[in-house]
């Protein structure tokens, strides 16, 4: 019975924020992960909303550059000695699982420095708006305000297709469940 209410849970959870989960962010778009080009990955990260169970990735060469994951007082001073996380395949999905402030930068010498470095401010996947993924932040405080009168083109095919995966999960479960 244990099991059948745990599916139950998962279903309404899945079907809730179903749609919230697994947007996908390039890091730079089709730059990438680089110092060439001169990208402002700040401004970059501004025009995003990054949500709990979004993926970012990093696509860069591995042979000149890296992530990694780092305190603010790291970030702020580009000092990847004590870093929290190292990522080094040069194709580096991370899945945000947390709210609050996420510091990536490049720990190869003089690279943060010249601005290769994010700061992704993740906000909580409850607190989700209806709308666009690239409209402005609400005022803080109020993050349930009116939605936009204009809804998201930008990606809400996939984001459908994302749906429909997430609800087959608590299904496979409940088949697996009766198999036994
Ligand atoms: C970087 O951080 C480490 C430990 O967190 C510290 O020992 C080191 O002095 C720092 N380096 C610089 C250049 O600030
Ligand atoms: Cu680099």
């Amino acid at each position: 019975m244990a099991f059948a209410k745990n599916v139950v849970a998962l279903l309404l959870l899945t079907t809730v924020f179903g749609g919230s989960l697994g947007a996908v962010y390039k890091v730079g778009d089709s730059t990438g992960w680089t110092v060439v080009g001169n990208v402002d990955y700040n401004k970059w990260a501004s025009t995003k909303k990054f949500h709990v169970g979004d993926v970012i990735v990093f696509n860069y060469n591995n042979q000149f550059h890296n992530v990694k994951q780092v305190t603010h007082k790291d970030f702020q001073s580009c000092n990847a000695t004590s870093s929290i996380a190292d990522y080094t395949s040069g194709s580096d999905s991370i899945t945000l699982k947390n709210s609050g402030h996420h510091y990536f930068m490049c720990g190869f010498p003089g690279h943060c420095q010249a601005g290769q470095k994010v700061d992704i401010m993740v906000i909580p996947v409850s607190l989700r708006p209806t709308t666009s993924p690239n409209h402005a932040s609400p005022p803080s405080g109020s993050p349930l305000t009116a939605p936009s009168p204009t809804p998201t083109i930008n990606a809400a095919s996939s984001l459908q297709y994302f749906k429909l995966w997430w609800a087959l999960v608590p299904l496979a479960f409940l088949v697996i469940g009766f198999g036994y």
